[in-house]
């Protein structure tokens, strides 16, 4: 059965969506999120990711970039702490090796992975090894899911105890199914339960009416957003925003689930305080938070 996510359904899944913080909490109280996403050339998406989670609420948050970037990126998001890890120079993922990003997320609460990551041949086996090397909660888009997508031994790979989040838009899901766009928007629900269930993830199939569907066979359709955040970066928001509910301990379902649904109304927000739907920038959502 297809629920449409409201704040009572939201509450059936365990969520209070008016909680306060307490007043004698402190940020080790909220979780540190671990995002490893940008490059020299799209450096913006790391950066929308990691600023959304903080606004998300997160206690901490550690922005990891390859070590030839850092220097570009300081003081760009001062509330972030910046990881440079090795690289090859070039201010891109390539020889970054995958045990630096695991040793950084055994301190942390949970990992987004993949935006703006850009593309390398031959790197699912890399993934893998983070797939199976960080034991928090990992959430994989873009990129991450493009590399997933070239891993034909994926069926194979152990299901991961902590929970997993997969974050793919239509041409990212058609890709990982082995299909096309127009396949995958026939079907949305049927393509995002089938690999959910398949594989063992919490799948959100973006777009209009955003699909989250749990390993378990339940299936979500969310009713916030507009087209307005039809414009590069929207996405990279969203994995900060549910990143940061997955370092403070909510479920990936929950977290799926209440993520998909703030980032839609602070678009449906943030919409509403323009003149037009056209001019929305994906920062603004992050205001809206
Ligand atoms: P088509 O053409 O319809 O078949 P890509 P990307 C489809 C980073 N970014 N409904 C559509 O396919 C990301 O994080 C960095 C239907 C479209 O042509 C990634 O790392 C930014 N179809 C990297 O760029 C800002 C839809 O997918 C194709 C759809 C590449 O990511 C921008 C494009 O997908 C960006 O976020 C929908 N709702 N949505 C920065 N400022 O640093 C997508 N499609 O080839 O995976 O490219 O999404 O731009
Ligand atoms: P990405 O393609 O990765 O940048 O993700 C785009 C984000 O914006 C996703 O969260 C989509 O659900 C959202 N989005 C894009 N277009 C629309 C739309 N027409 N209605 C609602 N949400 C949208
Ligand atoms: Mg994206």
């Amino acid at each position: 059965r297809v629920q449409l996510v409201t704040e009572a359904v939201l509450a059936g899944l365990g969520l209070d969506v008016s909680r306060k913080r307490s007043a004698d909490s402190h940020k080790g109280s909220y979780g540190h999120a671990l995002i490893a996403a940008g490059t020299q050339r799209m450096s913006g998406a790391g950066l929308l990711c990691a600023k959304a989670a903080l606004r998300t609420g997160c206690g901490l948050a550690t922005w990891a970039v390859p070590a030839s970037l850092a220097p570009h990126l300081l003081g760009r998001l001062p509330e972030a702490m910046l990881a440079g890890i090795a690289d090859a120079g070039h201010g891109d993922w390539t020889h970054v090796a995958a045990g630096a990003i695991t040793a950084l997320a055994a301190e942390r609460d949970a990992l987004a992975i993949g935006p703006g990551m850009g593309r390398y041949a031959e790197d699912d086996q890399w993934l893998r090894e983070i797939w199976e090397g960080a034991d928090c909660p990992l959430l994989l888009d873009a990129d991450a899911l493009n590399m997933l997508a070239e891993a034909s031994d994926f069926a194979s790979w152990p299901r991961r105890e902590a929970g997993t989040v997969l974050t793919p838009h239509p041409g990212e899901m058609a890709r990982l199914a082995g299909t096309t766009t127009a396949e995958v928007q026939k079907d949305r629900i049927g393509h995002a339960s089938r690999y959910a269930a398949e594989h063992g993830v919490t799948l959100v199939l973006k777009g209009a009416r955003t699909v989250i569907a749990a390993p378990d066979g339940r299936v979500y359709l969310n009713p916030t957003g507009n087209a307005a955040m039809a414009k590069g970066g929207s996405g990279d928001v969203l994995s900060g925003v549910i990143v940061s509910l997955l370092a403070q301990g909510l479920s990936d379902v929950q977290a799926a689930c209440f993520g998909v649904y703030l980032h839609g109304l602070a678009g449906d927000r943030a919409a509403a305080s323009r003149l037009t739907d056209s001019s929305l920038l994906p920062g603004d959502l992050v205001e809206h938070l």
